[in-house]
């Protein structure tokens, strides 16, 4: 059993730090119905977004703030991960997906144009990661129930860190090599509008 439980608080030693092999490997599935003791993980991953956006537990725990989380960050092998942000219209969204498949995405690409973060990764990597503008994605929810979600935006881009997470991809392995600026045509800053 591990330490993963409903109460259990996640602070910021447990999660790994880049340079651990569980984070560039591919993470196995997940056997469906979920057992209790991946139910209670994942009910601790999302608490731990939720702690990390609240800026009074934020400070009490020392936790920098974040919006998805895999479980092979928090060194399980594992494929789920949670998602929990407000989106450019303040649209909330909250996911726990397990064995998450990308099944249709757009041409058209995105990309953060201030670059990506990640809880594993304690420097500043600067570089553009181009990102799908839209994607379709199914999985399984916490009950075991499959589900589609269609994202776009925002939520997309989070979504596809953590789905890279899974396969041992970091974002940093999606930056040009020689010019960290390099963007492929059809990207668009998720700021511009028009890949909308
Ligand atoms: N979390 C990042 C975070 O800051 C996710 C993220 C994704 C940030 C895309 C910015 C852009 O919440 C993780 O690193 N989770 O893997
Ligand atoms: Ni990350």
């Amino acid at each position: 059993m591990n330490k993963f439980h409903t109460n259990y608080i996640i602070t910021m030693k447990d999660i790994v730090r880049e340079g651990d092999p569980i984070l560039h490997q591919s993470t196995k599935d997940v056997e469906l119905p979920l057992s209790n003791e991946d139910k209670e993980t994942l009910i601790c991953m999302m608490n731990f977004l939720k702690n990390s956006q609240d800026p009074e537990q934020a400070i009490k725990y020392k936790l920098r703030a974040g919006v998805g989380l895999s479980a092979n960050q928090i060194g399980l092998n594992k494929r789920m991960f949670v998602v929990y942000l407000l989106d450019e219209k303040g649209a909330k969204h909250e996911y726990t997906l397990i064995n998450p498949k990308i099944v249709s995405h757009s041409v058209s690409m995105i990309y953060l144009p201030q670059s990506e973060g990640c809880l594993s990764v304690d420097r500043d990597v600067k570089g553009y990661v181009p990102r799908y503008a839209r994607i379709k994605v199914k999985g399984f929810n916490i009950e075991g129930e499959e589900k589609a979600i269609k994202l776009s935006g925002y939520p997309s881009i989070v979504v596809q860190h953590e789905i890279d997470h899974l396969n041992g991809i970091m974002f940093y392995d999606r930056i040009n090599k020689e010019n960290p600026f390099t963007l492929p045509e059809n990207a668009k800053s998720l700021y511009d509008d028009s890949w909308e």
